[in-house]
């Protein structure tokens, strides 16, 4: 990088000492230290100094033919792009996705021929309210973008960590929006769903009641995005050389099971560690942990759709995965980041419209709207039509048009032909047998403005969300809703939102009512069509239910002092490695500890710096004089107090039990407290992780 040069300390002007040297050809040399090049102007003059604008003396005025300053500052004055209009702030990272078993009788997608074949991808994560800078643990739904640069054009799957979606036509999306962003006169709250504009809008829209229910369970504070699912929403068509259609539904399921974190938990680690997910997505990828993710079909015809309870084409709507097993067609694989976020992770632009010959849309009018707004956006955002040079938007497969000139045209054709027909034979051709063809679909109706019956059924679904989780999720729900109602100003508002809650389960609705001091119930909202009672609980709708198998992944957070056992330490660390999981050692210093054994250990933090929080399950390897001291101190006794209050796994050694007793945990309070010794209590400690949470302790700390 730029080379070091002298200080310029004082009110006296120093000269530089100057690199560049003219070889004896007399030609510049642009490395003149070794490697290190020469700064130059952005028109690749060489610098000579860039800490000192040109002066009319050392302490005169500044001069306006100063370039290199003036270079330097334009450049600087545009470095910012509009950030998204949503899913705003997002982490990106590349990988490929490889193919399972040919899928030709289903589509004839190129990337989905060849068995074992690989593909490059670039996936961006994202939350979808705040703005670039806010904090990666919102209750939020989470931005799946998955971009496979496939040989015939570029694949853009655009989807959600959730299955449905708030509204049924693009048209509303505008108002959706703009309720749940900082209302406009007082531009608060930042990436924040509870307040009254928010559940003004919804409850005034009983078809987002589904999504609503996913946006209040812990499916918005996921883990870690390696610890999601993805969902592409809508129903699209896959279509075959002989262009038959196949309905389908696209699902990411992540090899490393479904875990999320509690609320409490969220609103703490938002100020421990506002790039929580992005920080535990470039750690796992940089330490070689590549995260995996299968991409799964539900795939239907046009009886299934016909026999189906809802609407295909309705985006607030699921097929539940055990009346149509989704079918795993490949996997995702995310191994490296981005040399420069900016270039790769900003600039990324994700077009639903983006499709290869074989796989089509349906006419869900959601997906529709969207085709629109992905391209518009891009222009605004990237400010050219030419977005498509930029490398992370280019295809990977030969490309070749007429589309030419334009802002920061990169990729200029040459010769004297740029349009088609032409008699010289020049230039590409559209090829009809290899080209995209859209599903002939045969429609013959009015043009109208309407949302068709059998999209009426607002509550049934949502219902059977509700009915699918297990007792803690259930109760989640309930809290999450009291803690955004209760954020509510407008008190008609809340009760609006309780008559839709009684309406989807009424003692749901009671719970909350209760929670909200409402003394009395509204009542339950008219519903266009009758709930259903009789959809059958989905079992793969539960975080609970679809956990990891194993610890892998995962994360402890060992809490050490000087004088703690090194041997029990170590014991841990393999057993931990062995798991596929890491530790990190929090201690009074960040310069670490010695252990009782005179081994020195750096710590990973502070114990300010590492709360429990940060981990999936703790560990106290303290001394006693350590654990004494600790448990003087406020932040050491909230580590062991929120790790209990979460629901966390805790391995102690019975020196840290003074800490304990002063963080009000008995050591025998429940079977989540495990002693440490080395050997056997090791491993019992990293089973009771397996299972990640003791959600029975969940009553007895009323988190
Ligand atoms: Fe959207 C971005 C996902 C409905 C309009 N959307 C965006 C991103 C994701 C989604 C993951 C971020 C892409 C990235 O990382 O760059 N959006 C969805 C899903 C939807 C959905 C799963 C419903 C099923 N979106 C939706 C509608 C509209 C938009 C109905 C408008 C009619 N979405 C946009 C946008 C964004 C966007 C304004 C902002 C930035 C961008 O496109 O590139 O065009």
């Amino acid at each position: 990088m730029a080379r070091k040069t002298k200080g310029a300390a004082g009110s006296t002007a120093r000269i530089h000492d100057q690199t560049l040297t003219r070889g004896t050809g007399g030609e510049l040399h642009q490395f003149a230290q070794g490697d290190t090049p020469v700064m130059t102007t952005a028109q690749g003059g060489p610098v000579a100094d860039d800490q000192n604008s040109l002066k009319v003396g050392a302490r005169g005025p500044a001069l306006i033919e100063d370039f290199h300053f003036r270079e330097k500052m334009f450049h600087f004055d545009h470095e910012r792009i509009p950030e998204r209009v949503v899913h705003a702030r997002g982490y990106g990272a590349h990988g490929y996705f490889e193919t399972y078993e040919s899928l030709a009788k289903y589509t004839r997608a190129d990337l989905f021929q060849r068995a074992g074949e690989k593909t490059p991808a670039f996936v961006r994560f994202s939350t979808v309210a705040g703005s670039k800078g806010s904090f990666d643990l919102a209750r939020d739904v989470r931005g799946f973008a998955v971009k496979i640069y496939t040989q015939e054009g570029n694949w853009d799957l655009v989807g959600n960590n959730i299955p449905v979606f708030f509204i049924q036509d693009a048209i509303k999306f505008p108002d959706i929006i703009h309720a749940v962003k900082p209302e406009p006169d007082r531009a608060f709250p930042q990436a924040q769903s509870a307040h009254d504009n928010f559940w003004d809008f919804i409850s005034l829209t009983p078809e987002s009641m589904h999504m609503i229910m996913w946006v209040m369970s812990d499916r918005a504070i996921p883990r870690s995005f390696r610890f999601m699912e993805g969902f592409g929403v809508h129903t699209f068509r896959l279509l075959n050389a002989q262009d038959e259609s196949t309905f389908v539904k696209f699902i990411w399921k992540p090899k490393l099971g479904l875990q999320s974190v509690v609320w409490n938990e969220a609103v703490k680690i938002n100020g421990a560690d506002p790039d929580f997910h992005r920080r535990d997505l470039w750690e796992a990828i940089q330490s070689g942990n590549f995260p995996e993710w299968e991409l799964c079909v539900q795939l239907f015809d046009q009886e299934f759709a016909d026999s189906f309870d809802f609407d295909v084409l309705d985006p607030t709507k699921l097929i539940p995965e055990e009346i149509l097993k989704p079918v795993p067609i490949g996997r995702l694989v995310l191994d490296r980041m981005p040399d420069n976020f900016f270039a790769e992770t900003e600039q990324v632009a994700f077009m639903t419209q983006n499709v290869p010959p074989g796989i089509d849309f349906s006419n869900d009018p959601l997906l529709q709207g969207r085709n629109f707004s992905y391209l518009d956006t891009q222009l605004k955002r990237l400010g050219s039509p030419n977005f498509t040079h930029i490398p992370i938007n280019a295809p990977k497969c030969p490309f070749a048009h007429f589309q030419q000139d334009g802002h920061m045209a990169m990729r200029n054709p040459v010769g004297r032909t740029n349009y088609q027909p032409n008699s010289r034979g020049e230039g590409p051709r559209p090829d009809p047998v290899r080209g995209f063809r859209s599903f002939a679909e045969e429609i013959e109706a009015p043009k109208v403005r309407l949302r068709p019956e059998s999209f009426a059924d607002h509550y049934s679904q949502a219902r059977q969300f509700f009915n699918s989780q297990t007792g803690p999720e259930q109760k989640h729900i309930a809290m999450a809703l009291t803690f955004e109602l209760a954020k509510v100003e407008d008190v008609v508002i809340r009760e609006r939102m309780v008559a839709h809650l009684l309406t989807i389960d009424a003692a749901l609705g009671a719970t909350v009512a209760d929670k909200l001091g409402i003394e009395t119930l509204p009542k339950p909202a008219e519903a266009a069509v009758t709930p259903r009672d009789d959809l059958p609980a989905s079992p793969a709708l539960s975080i609970i239910q679809n956990g990891p198998e194993s610890f892998k992944g995962r994360k402890v957070g060992v809490l050490v002092s000087n004088g703690c056992d090194g041997a029990l330490l170590t014991a841990l660390q393999a057993a931990l490695a062995a798991e596929g999981a890491t530790m990190e050692l929090i201690a009074p210093k960040v310069g670490g500890v010695e252990t009782a054994d005179g081994t020195k250990l750096p710590a990973h933090h502070m114990i300010d710096g590492g709360p429990s929080v940060l981990f999936d399950a703790v560990a106290l390897l303290l001394s006693e004089e350590g654990a004494e001291r600790l448990a003087g101190e406020a932040a050491a006794r909230d580590f062991v107090a929120d790790a209990f209050a979460h629901c966390k796994f805790i391995g102690f050694t019975a020196a840290a039990l003074p800490l304990m007793a002063k963080a009000g945990v008995a050591p025998d309070e429940d079977e989540g407290l495990i002693a440490l010794e080395e050997g056997a209590s090791v491993d019992a400690f990293i089973a009771s992780c397996r299972t990640l949470r003791l959600w029975a302790r969940e009553g007895a700390v009323k988190l």
